[in-house]
C-alpha cells in the first residue's frame, strides 16, 4: 500500500452536516477539517464534587484547527463570504475569533481584518492571526467597543462581517450539539457553557432544537451559561461598561446575542449564573492537573459553575452533563506561567537529577 494511493476524505463540519446547514452545490467549502472533537469522560471531577451516579463529559473544542470552537463557525462564514464573492473580512475580537478568522481567510485569499482590544488577548491568539497573515488593528478600547467599529466598517457590504451576528457563525457552530448527540445517543440533561458573546451558548440551544425536531435526539438539555463574575452583564441584567477577568476571551459587557442567550435559558428551563476568577483558576488547575485536560480559563468557567452548582446540590442522581471546553490552554501561555511552580534548574549530573527528583 502506497502511503498517497487514496485521497483525503474531507470530514469538515460541512460535509458531515450539510444537510442541516445553509450550502448548496455551489458553495465552495473552506475547510481544515474543524469538528469532530472528543467528548472525553470525566474522572476526577465527579469525585471531587461528590456527584453520585452523574457521568460529566468534556466536550474539548480546544483540538480544533485553530484551537477553539470558533472553526466551526468560521468555515460556514468563509465559505459563504466567497460565495457571495467577498474580497475581504472584518471581526472585533478577544482573541480566538480573529485567529479562526485568519486561518480560513488566508486559505482561500480572502484578506483578513482584525479589531482587538489592545494589551488584553492571550499571547498565542495574537500570534495566529499574525502568523495566519491577517491585518491586526488593535483598539486602546475594549472588546465592545471594537465590535462596534467593525458593525460601522462593514455596513456598506464592501467587507463582510465575521462575528457571530453573522447568522452563519451560528449555524456552523449549532454542529458542536450535533456531535454530542451523535456521540452519547441522545443529549445530556445539561449542557454547560461559558458565555462571553453569547453566540456559542445561542449555537448550541439552535442545534439541539434542530437534531430533536429531526428525530435525531428524545430529548432536550437544560442550557447552563457561565459568566466572569467582572463581565457578568446577562447575569446583572445590564451591560457592564469595564468588564474585567483573568478569563479574556470573555471579556465582554455587552453581548451581542444576549437575546439567543435568555432564549436559551429560558427555553430550556436552564439557568445563566456567574463565577468569579478564583473560581475559574480552581478549575482551570484542576482539569489539568487531575483530569489530563488543557483548557484555556474562559472555558474553565464552565466547569466552574458545575462545581458551584453541584456545591449547592442542584444536580440530581442519574443525569448526564456535557460541558464544552471551548479553546485550548496552550492559548495563554502567560496565565499559564502566572503560578508560582517550583523551577528546579540543576546541573547536568545524575545526583543532581536524585535531589530535584527527592525534593531537595
Ligand atoms: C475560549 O474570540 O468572543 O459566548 O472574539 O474564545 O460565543 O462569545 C470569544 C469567545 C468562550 C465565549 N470561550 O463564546 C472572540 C470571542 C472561549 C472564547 C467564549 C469565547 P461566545
Amino acid at each position: 500500500m502506497t502511503a498517497h494511493k487514496y485521497a483525503v476524505k474531507k470530514i469538515g463540519i460541512i460535509e458531515r452536516y450539510q444537510e442541516f446547514l445553509p450550502v448548496t452545490d455551489r458553495t465552495p467549502i473552506i475547510s481544515l477539517n474543524e469538528g469532530n472533537t472528543p467528548l472525553i469522560l470525566a474522572e476526577a471531577l465527579p469525585l471531587e464534587l461528590k456527584l453520585n451516579n452523574i457521568r460529566i463529559y468534556y466536550k474539548f473544542e480546544g483540538l480544533n484547527p485553530t484551537g477553539s470552537f470558533k472553526d466551526r463557525g468560521m468555515t460556514m462564514a468563509i465559505s459563504k463570504a466567497l460565495e457571495d464573492h467577498s474580497k475581504a473580512v472584518m471581526c472585533a475580537s478577544t482573541g480566538n475569533t480573529s485567529a479562526s478568522a485568519a486561518a480560513y481567510a488566508s486559505r482561500c485569499g480572502l484578506k483578513c481584518f482584525v479589531l482587538i482590544p489592545e494589551g488584553k488577548i492571550a499571547k498565542g491568539k495574537l500570534i495566529q492571526a499574525y502568523r495566519y497573515g491577517a491585518k491586526v488593528i488593535m483598539v486602546k478600547g475594549n472588546f465592545d467597543q471594537a465590535l462596534e467599529l467593525v458593525k460601522g466598517m462593514t455596513q456598506d457590504g464592501q467587507i463582510t462581517l465575521v462575528n457571530s451576528i453573522n447568522p452563519f457563525r451560528i449555524e456552523g457552530q449549532k454542529t458542536g450539539a450535533f456531535e454530542v448527540v451523535d456521540d452519547l445517543g441522545d443529549a445530556p440533561h445539561y449542557h454547560a457553557i461559558p458565555v462571553g458573546n453569547a453566540g456559542n451558548i445561542t449555537a448550541y440551544w439552535k442545534g439541539y432544537q434542530e437534531y430533536k425536531r429531526a428525530g435525531r435526539s428524545e430529548v432536550l438539555p437544560k442550557m447552563l451559561g457561565f459568566q466572569a463574575a467582572g463581565a457578568a452583564p446577562i447575569v446583572l441584567g445590564r451591560p457592564v461598561e469595564k468588564p474585567e477577568t483573568i478569563a479574556t476571551a470573555i471579556r465582554i459587557g455587552n453581548p451581542a446575542s444576549w437575546k439567543g442567550a435568555l432564549s436559551a435559558r429560558d427555553e430550556s428551563g436552564g439557568l445563566i449564573d456567574s463565577v468569579t476568577d478564583d473560581e475559574i483558576s480552581w478549575a482551570y488547575r484542576f482539569i489539568a492537573e487531575r483530569e489530563g485536560v488543557f483548557a484555556e480559563p474562559a472555558s474553565a468557567a464552565a466547569v466552574a459553575g458545575v462545581r458551584k452548582l453541584a456545591k449547592k446540590g442542584f444536580f440530581l442522581e442519574n443525569t448526564r452533563i456535557v460541558i464544552t471546553l471551548t479553546g485550548s490552554g496552550l492559548k495563554d501561555p502567560d496565565y499559564a506561567l502566572s503560578f508560582d511552580d517550583k523551577i528546579h534548574t540543576i546541573e547536568p549530573t545524575l545526583d543532581a537529577v536524585k535531589r530535584a527528583v527527592a525534593g531537595k
